[in-house]
């Protein structure tokens, strides 16, 4: 029986699970450097910073996220950025082109990802058909950005802890989930009391008044791109906690 109360880092290893970031880049700037002050103030022997996915859409700069992202993990290599949703979107438009996601992504927020690349699109241009589109996002995304989309994991496990975007499908083991259900999952993983054999660390679901906490699972997407409030989990050992402007703050339990 794996659950909340009970849960453990491997020894020594200290993790920063960090929600959707859906291109708040200042918010992202700040939460990191709330990390780096606590890493000085109370050294780990090992740390992970964990990225749950949705680095892109809905916020004002996309790029500069991906652009930071991708400086932190060049710098050092325990920082993991999973695959959200909205990544896998932002991908499979550039890489694949495909209408069925084009349609969806540029209304959820696809616009403003482009916009922080310099693409304009017209309110009408969308209805027009997506090719001009993507050549222009193609001509002014970068190689490094469209390799770092491509390249995100859909799931990390580190002690009694796993992450993901959105979350699990009950009744499957860890090992054999559809990526489908590790970034899209709502209902059935949200409402389930299933005891999954590890907490799962999870965005996706936006809750903006806290983290929130269940036996099986801890939610940490507090909406930021809305509320200026980007989440930062900080488990080490059996404790728990959320990382706040202020130092470190209890995480109530369930
Ligand atoms: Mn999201």
């Amino acid at each position: 029986m794996t659950e909340f109360s009970s849960a453990r880092t491997p020894p020594g290893m200290r993790l920063y699970a960090i929600g959707d970031v859906h291109g708040r880049r200042d918010c992202l700037s700040d939460v990191l450097a709330r990390i780096d002050a606590d890493l000085s103030a109370r050294p780990a022997a090992d740390h992970r910073i964990i990225l749950l996915g949705d680095y892109v859409d809905r916020g004002p700069d996309s790029a500069g996220v991906l652009e930071d992202l991708i400086a932190r993990q060049t710098q050092d290599k325990r920082v993991v950025c999973l695959r959200g949703n909205h990544d896998d979107a932002f991908h499979l438009f550039l890489e694949e082109g495909r209408h069925d996601v084009a349609d969806f992504w540029l209304t959820w927020g696809g616009v403003e990802t482009l916009a922080s690349y310099g693409v304009v699109v017209e309110e009408d241009a969308r209805y027009l058909g997506h090719a001009p589109i993507r050549r222009a996002a193609l001509a002014n995304v970068p190689r490094t950005h469209r390799d770092f989309l491509r390249k995100l994991p859909l799931a990390a496990r580190y002690g009694d802890y796993f992450f993901c975007h959105a979350g699990v499908r009950p009744g499957v083991p860890l090992d054999q989930q559809d990526p489908e259900d590790l970034m899209w999952v709502r209902g059935v993983f949200l409402d389930s009391v299933e005891d999954f054999g590890v907490v799962v660390v999870h965005g996706h679901t936006p809750n903006p008044f806290g983290p929130e906490v269940r036996p099986n699972r801890i939610g940490v997407d507090t909406e930021a791109w809305a509320t200026g409030r980007l989440t930062c989990l900080v488990l080490d050992g059996a404790e728990k906690g959320v990382l706040r402007p202020d130092g470190l703050g209890a995480l109530s339990g369930a």
